[in-house]
């Protein structure tokens, strides 16, 4: 094994190289040898100051995320990194940190106990570790305020976005740009400050005292809206504010303190969950790593709707040109239209250049025809939802597309087969199942058909990564995996519903549960008419004798489509914004009188177990089938297409957390009440509570 630090001479200056692939994470065994060779520079006589520097392609990603894990379980005791921190900050030999990639987290602290940092003009530096559940833990707090000021420190610290060069620059965080060759002009800026005296940032009082008034309470009150439910952000403030109130040593202890507390929370192991299954979904087990994966240089989206638009503009995001074809000019100005207008509400918010869009809008190619389609490499399909015209336009694009050329569906619930059977080439067909809008949501779900080729899978997992998508494998059965899990949590919704609960109190339990919006809500927003449609091509596949919901269908018989139509199962003002209406109480409770159904009043509590457990029981019948590949994909794919809180881990993440066992429990509960039809507990979710293991412990492979 290499050795993870080592220390060359560049006449008197000394080069120390960090070398833990593949991001030179803080790993046991790294703070104690950057320290040593350190150390040994400055006892080098003839060395005059000293460099630190990543090898590969980043500087230090932070803390190694998997030791948190162990520390959490008790497999590993809890190194401190700042007493290494501080001894490099006493070193008496100036220590100059040249930062390239990233310097996140226990990066930057260790970048920061540095006296000076270069930087590479395309780097970025941040204090990343809320998006763990956690805050920085090695004087992060109380080092940053004192380089780049309260303000900015708290909004680093609490929100975690890091900053590229030129801000940490002016912000006093980086002393210099190096552009060229990194180690070059680390060492050129080495020899220019040697000599003289070396300044420790915990002595850097200056900017502690430089805030306004309010300052906390505002941020407090940001990371209460941007991050809500989530404890590390205020943590984190609290930590930066004792940083204005108590001397540096005292500081790093009342961070310490908290960064304990958050470390040993659930909120800290959902997110590092999450962090590590993020990662994971890539992975697929029969497409190795070495399988070809196919350039995408141009591709093809065929109906420029809803989704079409959005996926158009995902490509031309990521700098790749794009044909967009519609069936009339009507229909191609329309969705056009509402591409610029996306763009220039993107502008208009400051988040895009005038230059960049017209850039983007030049690199979509509005048509009626297939000119140019047999030039593509992949052609993207989003038209009407219907078997009949995805098979026309797969045998249309099956004689044209090039041998090689890739070719989607952004069908919701097709069966990908069917579609492929349109064609010659079925190893060549895949889902590429978008999320709405296409443009904004970051999950993709890559469908994988019979005959998909691994070359395809492999292309497809690469090309999400492009347009910056996080792709999870899905295996082709109805609604694959987000809807057909979300089939039951609107069930569970509207039996509420019908059972006595206002609309009102199902999204407000759901949203207060940490959901963005309530299931019904949701339902209002997506249109009502489209799970209508959906209904409608399945209803052969309903089960007779089984009750359904009553009331979803009769609102689309009255024109009620949700906010399209400003009513639904709410009412919509001009701007959007919902309130009660009395005639969806009344239809419902008519409709329940009708059925028999005893209303009651409801617990919150029930109407989240109902709609959360709805949920897990679905996404373990989905793992037991192979659909989904790992528990920690179906939470991938919830967190990042409809919103589940992330610092709750998923859905299924959520049920591991709660306890298998209760879990169970709570769904037998259900199922005496509501037969076996509706709750009878997935044979895996079963298996799993009784041996007293979770989801995250299952191997979908091995059926262990
Ligand atoms: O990987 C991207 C990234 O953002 N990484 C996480 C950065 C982060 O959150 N750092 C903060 C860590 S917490 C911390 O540092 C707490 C603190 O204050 C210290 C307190 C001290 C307490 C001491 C107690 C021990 C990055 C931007 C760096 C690179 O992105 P890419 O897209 O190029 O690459 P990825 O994300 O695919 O990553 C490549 C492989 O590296 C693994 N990895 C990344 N960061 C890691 C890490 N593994 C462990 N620890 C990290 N910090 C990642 O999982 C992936 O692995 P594979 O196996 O999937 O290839
Ligand atoms: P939409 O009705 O908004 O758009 C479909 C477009 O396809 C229309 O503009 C229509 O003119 C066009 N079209 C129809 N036949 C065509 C043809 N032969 N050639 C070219 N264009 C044609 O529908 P949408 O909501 O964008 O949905 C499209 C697909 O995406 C569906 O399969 C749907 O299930 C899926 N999807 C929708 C959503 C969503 O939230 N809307 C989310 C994910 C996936």
């Amino acid at each position: 094994m290499p050795d993870l630090v080592t220390l060359t001479r560049q006449g008197e200056i000394a080069v120390v190289t960090i070398d833990n692939p593949p991001v030179n994470a803080l790993s046991p065994g790294v703070p104690e040898a950057l320290q040593a060779a350190i150390e040994s520079a400055a006892g080098d006589g003839p060395v005059r100051a000293i460099v630190v520097i990543g090898a590969g392609r980043t500087f230090i990603a932070g803390a190694d995320i998997r030791e948190f894990i162990k520390i959490v379980a008790g497999q590993r005791p809890r190194i401190a990194l700042l007493p290494f921190l501080l001894a490099i900050e006493d070193c008496h030999k100036p220590v100059v940190m040249a930062i390239h990639g990233a310097a996140l987290g226990g990066g930057l602290e260790t970048a920061m106990a540095g006296h000076y940092r270069v930087i590479a003009p395309s780097a970025q530096v941040g204090q990343p570790e809320v998006n763990l559940g956690i805050i920085p833990g090695a004087g992060g707090t109380q080092r940053l305020p004192r380089l780049a000021g309260i303000t900015k420190a708290l909004e680093m610290c609490s929100l975690g976005e890091p900053v590229r060069a030129p801000e940490a620059l002016a912000l006093g965080i980086a002393d210099r740009i190096i552009e060229g060759d990194l180690l070059a002009g680390a060492v050129a800026f080495a020899r220019e400050i040697a000599g003289a005296p070396a300044p420790k940032t915990r002595e850097r009082n200056e900017k502690l005292r430089d805030f306004g008034a309010g300052v906390f309470e505002a941020a407090r009150e940001r990371a209460r809206h941007s991050r809500r439910g989530q404890t590390a952000p205020l943590a984190a403030i609290d930590a930066v504010e004792a940083a204005t109130r108590l001397p540096f040593e005292e500081g790093c202890r009342r961070e310490a303190e908290l960064f304990n507390q958050c470390l040993f929370s659930t909120q800290s192991k959902a997110l590092i969950h999450v962090f590590f299954a993020e990662r994971a979904a890539s992975r697929i087990p029969d497409v190795p790593k070495e399988t070809p994966v196919a350039e995408i240089r141009r591709a093809a989206v065929i109906g420029a709707g809803t989704m079409g638009g959005g996926i158009a503009m995902t490509y031309a995001n990521a700098g790749i040109p794009v044909l967009l074809k519609e069936v009339s000019q009507e229909a191609l100005d329309r969705g056009l239209d509402v591409v610029r207008r996306n763009y220039a509400n993107s502008v208009k918010k400051g988040k895009l250049s005038q230059a960049a869009m017209e850039q983007r809008m030049a690199l979509i190619t509005p048509q009626l025809t297939y000119d140019g389609f047999a030039e593509t490499d992949l052609i993207v399909e989003a038209v009407f939802e219907g078997m009949a015209v995805k098979k026309q336009v797969f045998s249309e694009i099956d004689r044209i597309a090039r041998p090689g050329c890739i070719l989607a569906s952004n069908t919701s619930y097709l069966n990908i087969d069917a579609i492929a059977s349109a064609t010659g080439r079925a190893e060549m067909v895949v889902g590429h199942h978008f999320f709405s809008p296409a443009n904004v949501m970051r999950l993709l779900e890559i469908v994988r058909g019979r005959a998909t080729s691994p070359t395809v899978l492999a292309t497809s997992m690469a090309l999400a990564r492009r347009l910056n998508k996080i792709a999870v494998l899905a295996g082709n059965a109805p609604g694959f995996i987000g809807n057909r899990m979300l089939g039951p949590y609107r069930r569970e919704a509207e039996f509420l519903l019908e059972e006595g609960a206002p609309v009102e109190q199902v999204n407000q339990a759901l949203h207060d549960f940490g959901m963005p919006m309530g299931p019904l809500a949701m339902l209002d927003l997506a249109g009502l008419d489209v799970g209508w449609r959906v209904r409608q091509e399945f209803r052969h596949l309903e089960k007779p004798g089984v009750r359904r919901p009553l009331v979803a269908d009769r609102l689309c018989e009255m024109g009620r489509f949700g906010q399209k139509t400003g009513r639904g199962w709410s009412r919509y003002d001009e701007n959007r914004r919902p309130s009660p209406d009395p005639e969806v109480a009344a239809l419902i409770e008519e409709a329940a009188r009708q059925a028999g159904i005893a209303r009651r009043a409801i617990s919150d509590e029930e109407v989240i177990d109902r709609s959360i457990l709805a949920l897990v029981n679905e996404g373990a019948r989905l793992l037991e089938e192979g659909i989904a590949l790992r528990a920690g994909d179906i939470d991938i794919v919830y967190i990042n297409g409809y919103g589940f809180p992330a610092w709750r881990g998923g859905p299924m993440c959520y049920a591991d957390t709660v306890g298998l066992r209760t879990v169970l429990d709570r769904i037998q509960e259900f199922e005496e009440r509501h037969g076996p039809e509706l709750w009878s507990p997935a044979p895996l979710l079963k298996r799993l509570a009784e041996s007293g293991e979770t989801f995250g412990s299952y191997d979908a492979r091995s059926g262990k």
